[in-house]
């Protein structure tokens, strides 16, 4: 397949101001008519030629002028038309079939609605057209079709007008104002009910709010509602951004690639994102709701009114729209735990894909299929990148940038470097050495020491950046560190310091120390690096105990427990020093339970033990199998040192009535924290508790929480809570995903025969990608199934990736990074990891996404 390079980048020929469409819907016939006011680009290459992309479709007529012309011709899927004057109106009609497009791409059926997905170049399956980021057009679209089965039809902007055809039929006409490029074009056809409100914006414009869904879902809406309301109002106070029509419209749809997509005033968003109630929903999954639904309202300024040039520059909005989306969840809830959450996030997808084979930077340099580069390096990285412009800036100056940017790229696309540039105008900051951050892929390591003299503390950084595929010599960036020196006696500090580390090597002396101070480095994650520093359990239960930055407290407790646990899996343990490891672990867990100073969301993030994969990252190449007993050893041990407290913590929590406050969900997230270590240290107990917890719950947390103890023991309730699990929800499409993925996720010795029992049930299917991640993505990250050392965990995900692959090309491929990292396992199952990745490679027939990642993960 052909590489996509960021340096060939030209302006496109030819620009399309204007477009009008024509559907004439039908689930397995739709026939389009699309009208193109094409303009020749002063800025492009003078070529006569037009290129109107294509994928999948065929042209059925062709005019030029209101003319049919017969000169047209195909290279590969693009339509070439030839033209001769520098204005033109180019007409070109298709026929879909929405019921078999199965890769959810385009125009789709989804339980009898007819929705799209163009972003990022699904519009070209649709029709034909320049199908690139930085062609901007105004659109009106007509639709008609059957009012019974399409009572409802949305499209961007603003509904111009209505009416009642023949035969059943309606039709309506909308029109969005605002030229945007193709793939943020959306159009929906259903049978749908809205949960219906208002947001007067700052400026006084009154804009109409609907929240679609199919008929029965309206009650579980209303936490949307919500989150959309609070985004608006925040983007008003944090960014001074104002929503710019009187209409936003999001719409539900089971069948979705990703999480949701940002079309202009019509955003389509997968159910999970949306439906939320107590009884069937998490606080992680509300979390997660209030976080998208900010997400895709803020694109409309970072994404929509600032769009991207080209793809490369995809981290521009995504980066860009995760930090602001982080923010705006910190000021809905705790900044200290989601600070926590997202470095989590970071540290378990973005870390490995960073040290892999599939490395690349923000911005990234080529591609074969640009669907592999949604990435948790060019959102979350890219977030982090942002994050450190704004800790170097200070809050009101790194606004001062932002609303440069805004200002000077209003209706443009724009690059990467346009956003640092105005940063560096608006801020006032010097980023010259800083843009390397968007050209360098790979995890800085920064080794710190720490050296005591006299009344002086002298502080030697050394970074490096570790080669990547494609860059094998790199250099230093800067990376700003929030530090602080702690004085053993009284706990305290005399102020945090930022310090800008951008050499290879560099000392930093402290004044006014009597004695050694304890070191707290990288406070509140300022920079996404990993930091090297040798130190006693000692200086960590100091700072697990006592730092003031709650980030840093939670670092010291995973610094404890990863120093453990690597030394363990490294064999570097006797029985003496494993004694004193686990003694000052479980002090310090002793502390966290007990400290009456804490709040119980804060409590959780400091008891939750680091990820397998965060642990495998800090080795070069890992035992999982080790990596995993040692943890669940540690697990055990914990649950029977602290079995009283923990008792005692459960039954507290227990005790905690239903509610939405952060009291109460703090004390749910600690009810399963406690339950998860109580069922380690003693199973019968835990599996008595669960099912108590089980049966009296009012609430999926709790619910679900229970159930996931109960799925990983072997004990009678696992299988009756089960059973009454699936009897209670039936039909509740995202409530029966978890009960895929609670099986599928248990660290039950029989998980690999239960996720086979579970591909068979009469529920999987492998037309619903969240089905399909529900079973498998769950299984990919169970070291208990995917690394099961007979390889039926590599052999399961391989058997999937080359069967969902002519279903559902994207979604398949991201199951191709977890065998991607058979480099940086122990060689017996590297072995299987690579032959499955080769018996892959071996298909006739594969896609581009899959193809793509499986020669780079072999390469
Ligand atoms: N901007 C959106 C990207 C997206 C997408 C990309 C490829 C295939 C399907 C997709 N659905 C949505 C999501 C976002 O807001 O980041
Ligand atoms: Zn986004």
């Amino acid at each position: 397949p052909p590489v996509i390079r960021r340096e060939d980048y030209l302006p496109p020929a030819w620009l399309v101001p204007e477009v009008a469409l024509d559907f004439r819907l039908g689930l397995d016939a739709t026939h389009v008519t699309a009208k193109l006011s094409v303009n020749r680009n002063a800025a492009g290459n003078g070529a006569s030629t037009l290129r109107l992309n294509g994928d999948q479709i065929a042209p059925l007529a062709v005019r030029v002028d209101g003319k049919d012309v017969n000169d047209w011709r195909l290279d590969g899927s693009d339509l070439l038309v030839e033209l001769s004057g520098d204005t033109h109106v180019v007409e070109v009609e298709t026929a879909l079939n929405p019921a078999t497009n199965s890769q959810l791409m385009g125009l789709y059926a989804s339980g009898g609605m007819l929705c799209t997905q163009c972003e990022a170049e699904g519009f070209r399956r649709i029709t034909f057209f320049p199908d690139r980021p930085d062609v901007l057009s105004t659109y009106t679209v007509r639709m008609s079709g059957p009012k019974a089965q399409f009572p409802i039809l949305l499209a961007n902007g603003n509904c111009t007008a209505s009416g009642d055809g023949e035969d059943g039929a309606h039709w309506a006409e909308w029109h969005d104002p605002w030229p945007k490029p193709s793939y943020l074009f959306a159009l929906v056809a259903g049978d749908l009910v809205a949960n219906a409100a208002h947001f007067t914006t700052m400026g006084g414009r009154k804009v109409d709010l609907n929240i679609w869904v199919r008929p029965g879902d309206e009650d579980r809406t209303q936490h949307a509602m919500d989150s959309l309301i609070n985004s608006m109002k925040w983007d008003e106070e944090a960014f001074g951004r104002e929503y710019d029509l009187d209409l936003f419209n999001i719409v539900a749809v089971s069948d979705y690639n990703m999480g949701a997509m940002e079309n202009k005033g019509l955003n389509i968003f997968n159910t999970r994102y949306v439906l939320a109630d107590p009884e069937t929903a998490t606080d992680g999954d509300y979390d997660a709701v209030e976080g998208v639904i900010g997400h895709e309202y803020f694109h409309n300024w970072s994404g929509n009114r600032v769009t991207c040039r080209d793809w490369f520059q995809l981290s521009l909005k995504e980066g860009f729209t995760v930090l602001r989306d982080q923010l705006f969840s910190a000021d809905m809830g705790s900044e200290a735990v989601k600070r926590i959450e997202d470095v989590r996030v970071l540290r378990i997808a973005q870390f490995p894909e960073d040290s892999g084979p599939l490395a690349h930077p923000i911005r990234p340099d080529s591609y074969q299929e640009i669907s592999n580069f949604y990435t948790a390096t060019v959102y979350n990285k890219g977030a982090e990148v942002i994050r450190m412009m704004r800790t170097m800036a200070g809050v009101e100056r790194f606004r001062q940038g932002t609303d440069l940017y805004f200002d000077r790229h209003d209706g443009e696309a724009a690059t990467c470097e346009d956003f640092v540039k105005a940063i560096e105008d608006g801020a006032g900051l010097d980023l010259a050495q800083f843009r390397l951050w968007y050209s360098q892929a790979g995890t800085p390591q920064v080794a710190a020491q720490l050296v005591h003299n006299g009344t002086q503390a002298v502080l030697t950084l050394t970074q490096s950046v570790p080669a990547t595929p494609g860059q094998p010599e790199k250099q230093a960036m800067p990376i700003p560190l929030r530090v602080a020196l702690f004085d053993r006696e009284t706990g305290t500090h005399s102020g945090e310091q930022l310090i800008v580390f951008d050499k290879a090597s560099d000392t930093f002396t402290f004044d006014g120390f009597a004695h050694p101070p304890v070191l707290s480095i990288n406070r509140g994650f300022s920079a996404p690096v990993a930091i090297e520093f040798e130190r006693d359990s000692a200086d960590l239960v100091f700072l697990a105990a006592h730092d003031d930055d709650p980030f840093a407290r939670y670092e010291a407790m995973q610094g404890l427990v990863v120093q453990h646990l690597v030394a363990a899996v490294s064999g570097k343990l006797d029985d003496a020093a494993r004694d004193e490891g686990r003694a000052a672990i479980g002090a310090a867990y002793g502390a966290v339970i007990a400290d009456p100073a804490l709040d119980d969301l804060m409590r959780g993030e400091l008891m939750i033990l680091p990820a397998e994969t965060y642990l495998a990252e800090q080795l070069a190449v890992s035992d999982p199998g080790a990596i995993h007993a040692e943890r669940e050893a540690l697990k055990a041990w914990l649950g029977r040192e602290l079995a009283g407290p923990l008792k005692v913590l459960h039954d507290r929590a227990v005790a905690v009535p239903y509610s939405r406050e952060a009291a109460a969900r703090g004390a749910r997230k600690i009810k399963t924290q406690a339950l998860v270590l109580i069922a380690s240290g003693d199973p019968a107990e835990g599996a008595r508790r669960a099912f108590a917890q089980y049966n009296a719950a009012d609430n999926m947390t709790d619910r679900q929480g229970a159930l996931m103890v109960l799925a990983s023991l072997d004990a009678p309730e696992r299988e009756t809570a089960l059973a009454d699990f699936h009897d209670r929800y039936e039909g509740n499409a995202l409530v029966i995903d978890k009960w895929f993925s609670l099986q599928a996720g248990a660290l039950n010795p029989k998980v690999l025969e239960h996720i086979a029992a579970l591909a068979k049930h009469p529920d999987f299917t492998m037309t619903n990608p969240n089905r399909v991640r529900a079973l498998y993505m769950a299984a990919a990250v169970n070291p208990r199934a995917f690394h099961d050392e007979s390889g039926e965990g590599y052999r399961m995900i391989g058997d999937l990736i080359r069967r969902l692959d002519p279903i559902n090309a994207q979604t398949a491929a991201r199951f191709v990074p977890s065998l991607g990292r058979w480099r940086r396992i122990e060689p017996v199952r590297a072995a299987m990891m690579r032959a499955e990745l080769e018996r892959i490679a071996a298909m006739p027939e594969l896609s581009r996404d899959v193809r793509e990642q499986v020669s780079k993960s072999l390469g």
